[in-house]
């Protein structure tokens, strides 16, 4: 139900807002300036109404979720930012690296009702090419139907540059060898003054976009993702956003983003807060917002907490990401989260939001809608995690 538009104004004009409930209204586009407006406001309230109303005439009261798997193949890493908690040099206690026939044990052991699985790690320039190549074939061994979702941007940087060939036809082989679609990190904020403080070893946002640019060319879809909380200021969380949506327009391969709360614990910059509740709701409401042309934006209740994320169903988001298993990049970073949800956990969470639970493919595919009803407590296959953090 839409409230009336006099009285949101009314409200927006005492809290810093004013203008954009009636732009919403009409589905136009929010400015940098609205955008900065927005997260200087400290009425997220209105914020998450607005982005409800945004949410709800796109998807209704639908919340999608699907059952997917996470295999973090390597923390090696040599990209040393300081907000990671993953990385390891190949000689220090914990790095790992899954051969080939360990990713396919993996996968052979998960969810059997998974239908994604979630391929992202660290960057280590002795892998050779061939390696990711045949972690994708053992993923497909393992399990033919399984959408293979894989590597970071700043991954096939050095996919291509391991493989000495042109972008398209590095896609091209790993697309034969399994790869189905891409995530969203990697971009962490594209300001060139934080990358240069906290991650200056990795690529800066130029790089990103070409690569974005060229993988949705080929006929990828791909997510996007801000990771907030660091040093970064509102202007540059603004920026941020505007170079996704501008790329979105260019593009339209973007299908999700997902805004990253940055988790301090065991990082280098670990004198940091995690971001408060309402800044990472705000995040959510603005993300629904600003981007008015990407289709979704995922509460990654991961990252978000179960009660963020619960509450991001009414502010602006319509997915929670998956069920989920052996995360490791946030857990290593200290989120109290549960290592996996089980689909009766996800759909409690949802109804509880008074949504409607549906089980999507990676690419938004509806596979069950969940109207009459939860699927009976044996067809869960994992164990509910407390929904508590
Ligand atoms: O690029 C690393 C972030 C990303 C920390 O596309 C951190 O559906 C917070 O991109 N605190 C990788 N964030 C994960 C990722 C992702 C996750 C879930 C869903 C999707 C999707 C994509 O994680 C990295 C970086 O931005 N990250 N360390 C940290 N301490």
């Amino acid at each position: 139900m839409e409230l009336p538009l006099d009285a949101l104004e009314e409200r927006a004009a005492a809290t810093g807002l004013r203008g954009i409930p009636s732009k919403v209204r009409a589905g136009q586009r929010l400015s940098p300036a609205d955008g900065l407006a927005m997260y200087r406001s400290d009425d997220v309230a209105l914020l998450g109404v607005l982005a409800n109303e945004v949410r709800e005439r796109l998807h209704g009261d639908v919340a999608f979720y699907n059952v997917n798997i996470h295999v973090n193949y390597t923390n090696w890493c040599n990209k040393f930012c300081d907000f990671c908690a993953f990385q390891r040099r190949p000689k220090d206690d914990g790095a790992y690296c899954m051969s080939p026939e360990q990713v396919h044990a993996e996968l052979a052991k998960a969810n059997p009702e998974a239908t994604e699985v979630h391929m992202v790690a660290g960057v280590w320039p002795a892998l050779d090419y061939g390696y990711y190549l045949d972690i994708l074939r053992a993923a497909k061994a393992a399990r033919p139907e399984i959408h293979v979702k894989a590597f970071t941007m700043v991954e096939i940087d050095q996919i291509v540059k391991t493989a000495g060939k042109p972008l398209a036809e590095v896609l091209a082989e790993l697309q034969e060898a399994g790869l189905d679609s891409m995530p969203g990190g990697g971009a962490e904020v594209f300001s060139e003054r934080v990358r240069q403080e906290l991650y200056p070893k990795k690529m800066g946002a130029e790089r990103w976009i070409e690569l974005a640019r060229g993988i949705h060319e080929f006929g990828f879809r791909t997510n996007c993702t801000m990771l907030y909380g660091m040093t970064e200021t509102l202007e540059e969380r603004v920026d941020h956003l505007a170079q996704l949506r501008a790329l979105q327009d260019e593009t339209g391969g973007f299908q999700t983003y997902v805004p990253l709360a940055f988790h301090p614990a065991n990082t280098g910059i670990d004198h940091l807060p995690f971001p408060s509740p309402l800044d990472r709701l705000r995040s959510i409401a603005i993300g629904r917002l600003f981007l008015d042309n990407i289709p979704h934006v995922k509460a990654y209740w991961v990252m978000l907490g179960l009660p963020v994320a619960q509450l991001a169903l009414a502010m602006g988001s319509d997915d929670l990401d998956g069920t989920v298993s052996q995360e490791k990049i946030y857990h290593d970073a200290g989120a109290g989260t549960p290592e996996q949800l089980d689909r009766l956990a996800i759909h409690k969470l949802i109804r509880e939001a008074g949504r409607l639970p549906v089980e999507r493919d990676t690419l938004y595919r509806v596979l069950r809608s969940f109207e009459d009803g939860d699927p009976a407590p044996e067809r869960a296959v994992a164990p509910a995690g407390p929904l508590e953090v």
